[in-house]
């Protein structure tokens, strides 16, 4: 049983799982840099601990400070959300030593999935399709050189300990295997501290398609269908849909039920996303994400389920609350990633919110921690709003959202909404049809 718990973190997601212990009888600790003193999730949770200056190095990153703030409240579990500390192995081992619960997957689950050839491994093993590739650590050039050529090009060179976009070379012939090899090998070490790389066939215009799991660690799991993060910028993502608009329900039983079995094959504790790039009606995994994600509430809008909730009660013991087929997917939600940046430019635009007018209605979700008279900091991520709507089709979605965009108001601060204007306006967007690639063309050419 869960009492209380300790948020790990700050913005928009302190807040939502503030929410989900509250609906659930479970009293908060928010912990904040001296940069957070007066921030939402500080202001909403039952009690307070200052773990830090503003860098996030010294405060929401720093464990002995953490666990120290768990200690003197308390508090009997810990979530991470997501970023700082969320895939941190060490982290989830050490909270546990410490008789608390960790709101996540066991050390082992996350350190496995961390390394992306060994997530691979697994996977293959748990009967998912992966993409071609090395099956393992590419150890020379030479041996670089005769894969890549037994893959065909062109390929891409990827770190083990990377992920997230980060460490990787496309290659588009023979002649630059080499180079693209030794640097990947050189910036994986200074990076990751682990020269591990590995190949893969390069996809050239897939989708980026993720299949929501829970599993509580027991031997049961589920999937929650699936969403489509294909628009992105510099590996962030900028929108995101569920389910996928160009699946049709065999497709996308088929491949949640392979996820949700491989999901218990490895007794996976908590929420999880498996990734995917979607190419010419077929699946190819890359990573598996071990926490929970920014768009999760798209998926919870369509399934009508707390995937917050549902992390905090299997963390305390319990087995998943639902079987499959209590899973019902219905109508489709969207997320806008609304940042404190120039819609142009993309540079960070923080400083003080003089109005906010969150939008509402049936179907609008707002996840924030904004409020007038906030000043956001300049030292963390420039998100500060998720503006999520659900709709009983794509089209009904998609008209609710160029409501909610327009009625959403926030002044002294630049902000990306006219970017998410100006793309739910896009033929290409309104047909569905767009990959991984298509948000960056839109952005240079509109
Ligand atoms: C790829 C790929 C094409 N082929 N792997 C980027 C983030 C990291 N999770 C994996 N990424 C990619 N891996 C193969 N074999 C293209 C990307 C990629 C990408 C993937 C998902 C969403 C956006 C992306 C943007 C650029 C490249």
């Amino acid at each position: 049983m869960i009492n209380k718990v300790l948020i790990a973190n700050r913005g928009e997601i302190a807040l939502r799982i503030h929410r989900a212990c509250k609906e659930m009888g479970i009293s908060t600790v928010a912990v904040h840099s001296t940069a957070d003193s007066y921030a939402m999730h500080v202001r909403l949770a039952d009690e307070s601990v200052c773990i830090g200056p503003p860098s996030a190095a010294e405060s929401y990153l720093n464990i002995p400070a953490i666990l120290s703030a768990a200690t003197l409240t308390g508090a009997d579990a810990i979530h991470p959300g997501y970023g700082f500390l969320s895939e941190n192995a060490n982290f989830a081992r050490i909270v546990e030593e410490h008789g608390m619960a960790f709101i996540g997957p066991t050390a082992v689950s996350i350190a496995t999935m961390g390394d992306k050839v060994a997530a691979k491994d697994a996977m293959r093993i748990a009967g998912v399709p992966v993409v071609p590739g090395s099956d393992g650590a590419v150890e020379s050039v030479s041996d670089a050189t005769r894969i890549a050529g037994e893959i065909g090009y062109p390929v891409i060179v990827k770190a083990a300990s990377g992920g997230g976009g980060r460490g990787m070379k496309v290659v588009q012939a023979p002649d630059g295997i080499e180079l693209a090899f030794k640097m990947a090998r050189t910036e994986a070490k200074a990076n990751f501290g682990d020269d591990t790389v590995y190949i893969e066939k390069y996809l050239g215009q897939p989708r980026h398609v993720e299949v929501q799991v829970i599993g509580d660690g027991q031997g049961n799991a589920v999937h929650l269908f699936e969403r489509d993060c294909s628009l992105q910028r510099n590996h962030q993502k900028v929108l995101e849909e569920a389910p996928c608009p160009v699946l049709d329900d065999a497709t996308r039983r088929r491949i949640g039920t392979i996820c949700a079995e491989a999901t218990a094959k490895m007794n996976y504790r908590s929420a999880g996303t498996f990734e995917f790039l979607y190419e010419n009606g077929e699946f190819f995994f890359i990573e598996m994400n071990t926490r929970v994600q920014v768009e999760h509430p798209i998926t919870e809008m369509i399934c009508n389920f707390d995937i917050v909730a549902e992390m905090i009660r299997i963390a305390g013991g319990a087995p998943l609350s639902i079987k499959q087929s209590d899973v019902v997917m219905e109508g489709h939600a969207i997320e806008c990633r609304i940042n404190a940046e120039d819609p142009i430019s993309f540079t960070p635009s923080p400083g003080m919110v003089e109005e906010y007018h969150a939008p509402g209605g049936l179907g609008v979700r707002v996840d924030s921690a904004l409020y007038a008279g906030y000043r956001i900091p300049p030292y963390y991520d420039s998100l500060i709003a998720k503006l999520i709507v659900h709709g009983r089709n794509r089209d009904e979605a998609l008209m609710r959202l160029r409501r909610v965009l327009g009625e959403m108001a926030v002044s002294g601060i630049s902000t990306t909404i006219p970017l998410h204007q100006r793309v739910v306006d896009a033929p290409s967007f309104a047909s569905a049809e767009y990959d991984i690639h298509w948000l960056e063309r839109f952005v240079e050419t509109s």
